[in-house]
């Protein structure tokens, strides 16, 4: 998969994906990551990327031209252009799957105080929020984004079961609590269960409390 991300902070967006799963998945070639200063495709002299909003108020809205000319530089005939935005579709385990199948990503990412939407109604084919919050740029967002999207593709995790099992594989359970040695640590035990040997037991006791857990902290992913 070939990922191209265009942002005015390149280093924000590639240091997270530069370690461990994300940064090997790099070094193998089974992604392409590459990010792209959005002033490249400015012409003047500051190399200026925002202007004031038609209509008034407050903060500055991205100019359209060097997004214009960053998309078309960059663009093969599969790629899917992706706009980070708090007023895009929410990003979830099931979106992250869906874009794991594309061959090329493209992704905007803005600032200030937002993009003229000419970018959006002439480029943009989707437009994604990781979460109903809101950040100070898109850069992060897109980060998030590559993180879950690539460790879903082939040959990126080394046990290929992980990708599966783990919490939204089941819809509507999260995944059970883990334990690693010592088996006894400040006088707290490892529940014997998991020390029994006894798979169908210990299947059982995580779905449990994997229900419970899901009780606790996420109702809204119940029926
Ligand atoms: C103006 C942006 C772009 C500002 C964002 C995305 C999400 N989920 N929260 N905040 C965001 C994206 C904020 O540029």
């Amino acid at each position: 998969m070939r990922i191209d991300i265009i942002t005015i902070f390149p280093e924000i967006c590639l240091a997270p994906l530069r370690e461990s799963i994300i940064g090997r998945a790099q070094e193998t070639g089974r992604v392409n990551l590459r990010a792209h200063d959005l002033r490249d495709w400015t012409h003047d002299r500051h190399r200026q990327v925002d202007d004031l909003p038609y209509g008034g108020g407050p903060g500055m809205v991205m100019k359209p031209e060097p997004f214009f000319e960053a998309v078309e530089a960059l663009r093969t005939p599969e790629a899917r252009v992706i706009l980070l935005t708090p007023q895009g579709r929410r990003f979830d385990q099931a979106e992250a799957r869906r874009l794991s199948a594309e061959s090329h990503l493209i992704l905007l990412c803005g600032h200030y105080e937002g993009i003229d939407h000419r970018v959006v109604e002439a480029l943009v084919d989707e437009e994604l929020s990781i979460g109903d919050y809101v950040l100070t740029n898109g850069t992060l967002a897109a980060a998030v984004i590559v993180d879950a999207v690539v460790r879903l593709l082939p040959g990126v995790l080394g046990d290929e079961r992980s990708a599966e099992e783990e919490s939204f594989a089941a819809p509507g359970v999260l995944e059970g609590p883990h334990y690693t040695r010592p088996a006894e640590f400040r006088g707290m035990k490892v529940p014997d269960v998991l020390l029994s040997g006894h798979h169908a037991r210990i299947e059982a006791w995580r779905r449990e409390r994997g229900l419970e857990r899901t009780r606790e902290n996420r109702p809204d992913l119940q029926d």
